[in-house]
């Protein structure tokens, strides 16, 4: 049997649910009412997707990629009762910093928030354009108004960096991904580590893009992985160059729990590609870029939040036996 370790101890509203349709016999599955977020929601946005969300307080909150009508890249905060209906802050967020030598730290854009609970705080990793060039930007909140930014973790470039919700013999990890300052026509997924969420170092290689079908050109850290008995369970993305440009698709892998960057299993098929008018029509068509995720260790149910065609953003579920079985079985290692 399989299931969520629950070390965060943070106190969880209901997970927003549906069950798999009678007729599918997927292990991940669509919210029948997608998308959950419209591109419109603002009065100046052009798109809201790619975004992240936590449990908070007696509902849940996040922190949103939300492009205005210039196309400038922002994060927003948002809160909501019931994981499915969100009120985002129209302002951009406004980072406080942590420290005064922060000062410094001017960013030009920021997209591809994810958010992860360790020990007593929230912490905000998203892709940050430090000198016009993206790398890893860090922030801490406790109630998603006020947000203190920490140092870069990386030197351009990089994107995709992901924290893991707790130390692991005694260090935080974080996992990221290399990059250039185009549209990365490569791309494997690393591990860094830090005592103090300042220093990173101790890099290690995680995987990289493989095959010749849907994670062939680029893959990248989704949603912070989640701690089950059989290894962390990571959702990730994985491109495919086509004679249209780049495809979109999510898999999931399987990390040793005390060395995650050894891979116990990882998808060869994909888990689910863009397939519905919402993640093959929009801004870029045929995305799909898996951010966040909510679980409930009661039930083993897991919410994925991803961003679709980079322009709305959609809900999927699986559970996780079923999401580990499924690695398990068609793993390529
Ligand atoms: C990546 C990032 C993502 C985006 C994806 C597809 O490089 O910019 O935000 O979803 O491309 O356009």
């Amino acid at each position: 049997m399989t299931y969520i370790i629950n070390t965060d101890k943070i106190k969880r509203a209901a997970i927003p649910w549906e069950e798999r349709p009678q007729n599918s016999d997927s292990p991940i599955w669509r919210y029948s009412k997608n998308p959950v977020i419209p591109r419109n929601l603002l009065p100046d946005s052009n798109s809201i997707f790619n975004s992240a969300v936590a449990y908070h307080q007696d509902g849940f909150a996040g922190v949103f990629r939300c492009d205005d009508t210039r196309r400038y890249m922002r994060i927003h905060s948002g809160r909501s009762e019931d994981g499915i209906n969100w009120k985002i802050n129209p302002e951009p967020i406004r980072f406080i910093p942590s420290q005064s030598s922060i000062n410094d730290l001017k960013f030009d854009f920021a997209y591809d928030p994810r958010v992860c609970w360790i020990e007593d705080r929230y912490y905000v990793t998203w892709c940050n354009g430090y000198a016009n060039h993206p790398t890893i930007g860090v922030a801490y909140t406790n109630d998603f108004e006020k947000f203190y930014q920490m140092e870069n973790a990386f030197l351009p470039h990089n994107r995709n960096g992901v924290l893991f919700p707790r130390k692991i013999n005694g260090l935080y990890m974080m996992l990221s991904r290399p990059s250039d300052n185009g549209h990365t026509p490569f791309g494997d997924i690393y591990l860094s580590q830090s005592p103090d969420l300042t220093f990173w170092g101790k890099h290690r290689f995680v995987m990289g893009a493989c095959g010749p079908g849907w994670q062939s050109t680029k893959i990248g850290a989704g949603p912070v992985p989640i701690e089950t008995n059989e290894g962390w369970l990571l959702f990730y993305h994985g491109v495919l160059t086509s004679c249209n440009g780049f495809v979109y698709s999510m898999g999931a892998a399987l990390l040793d729990l005390e060395k995650p960057w050894q891979v116990i299993a990882r998808t060869e098929p994909y888990i689910m590609s863009p397939q519905t008018l919402y993640e093959c029509v929009g801004d870029v068509p045929n995305v799909v870029f898996p951010c966040g995720a909510l679980t409930d260790p009661e039930t083993g149910q897991i919410a994925i939040y991803y961003g679709a065609a980079d322009t709305v953003s959609g809900l999927a579920f699986t559970k996780v036996d079923l999401i580990v079985d499924f690695v398990k079985r068609n793993s390529s290692i």
